[in-house]
């Protein structure tokens, strides 16, 4: 593992800002599916199908199905090392913020505080008729699931998700580009970083001189913008740099 690379002591020993960028990748180790590759959601399921509003209107339960066994798989998994690591990190730098594409809400149970949501999340729904938000770790199949506790509306009821062609949630977004600008150090973790705009935040980061990690199985886009590529698991990279840290840190 290259933390002998030039440029990653001196970033981290004045870096004040840290910001992480999460993708599904990170919570593979938790027994969540990715979306791409052999393993991934996207293999068997159809992105229009399941994570867009017209698959949504065309089959809404099939849309809900999957949702809510993806809320109850996230409950019952735990966050990995990871998720872990990425918590412990807020012991060694001024502000440490992630910016996740995941719903799953793994990394706010490890311990992060300041968790930026940018495609929603499983454990909340809203009203497409009142555009009502709410906590929601309970919905059940009944009857009348599709209808929403505030304004009644029939069939208005949806995971607060981002599917395709919808807007990411604007302050969440604009607070993770002025995030990315202000890094110093700034990590890329498990994502394909193909799905716009939550993948510009890696070239935003580099272009304010941010000193940039990429940790994947695999290579990606960012790999050839990166400081400093971690080929491997998420889960078993991060505890490593974490104990890096600690001793430049310390
Ligand atoms: C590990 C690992 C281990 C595995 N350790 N690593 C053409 C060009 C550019 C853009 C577009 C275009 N055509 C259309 C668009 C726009 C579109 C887009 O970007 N599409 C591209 C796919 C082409 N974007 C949108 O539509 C967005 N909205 C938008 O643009 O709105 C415009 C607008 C403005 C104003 C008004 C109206 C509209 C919205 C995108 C929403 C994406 N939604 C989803 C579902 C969210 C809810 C849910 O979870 O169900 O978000 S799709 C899915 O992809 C999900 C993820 O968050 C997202 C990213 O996936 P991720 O996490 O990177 O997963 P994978 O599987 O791709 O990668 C996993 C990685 O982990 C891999 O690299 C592995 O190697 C690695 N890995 N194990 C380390 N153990």
């Amino acid at each position: 593992m290259d933390f002998q690379k030039q440029g990653l002591k001196e970033a981290i020993e004045i870096a004040k800002n840290l910001v992480i960028f999460t993708g599904s990748g990170v919570s593979a180790e938790s027994g969540i599916p990715t979306f791409r590759g052999n393993e991934g959601y996207w293999a068997q399921f159809s992105p229009q199908q399941l994570a867009s509003e017209d698959g949504y209107l065309d089959h809404p339960d099939i849309v809900w199905k999957w949702y809510l066994e993806r809320r109850q798989k996230a409950l019952e998994t735990r966050p990995n090392p990871a998720h872990s690591s990425f918590a412990d990190m807020q012991d060694f730098f001024e502000k440490v913020v992630i910016a996740t594409q995941n719903i799953d809400k793994l990394h706010q149970r490890a311990g992060s505080l300041d968790v930026l949501e940018l495609h929603g999340s499983l454990f909340r729904s809203k009203c497409r008729n009142c555009e009502n938000v709410w906590d929601d770790e309970n919905t059940k199949f009944t009857d009348d699931f599709h209808i929403c506790p505030s304004c009644s509306s029939p069939r208005s009821v949806r995971p607060d998700v981002v599917w395709f062609g919808e807007p990411l949630p604007y302050n969440i977004l604009q607070r993770a580009i002025k995030e990315a600008e202000d890094a110093d150090i700034f990590i890329v973790a498990g994502t394909s970083a193909v799905v716009y705009p939550a993948a510009q935040l890696p070239y935003i980061a580099k272009q304010h001189m941010a000193f940039l990690i990429e940790i994947n199985t695999e290579p990606t886009p960012i790999t050839s913008i990166a400081d400093l590529t971690l080929r491997g698991k998420a889960g078993e990279i991060l505890p490593k740099l974490v104990d890096v840290i600690r001793n430049i840190r310390r």
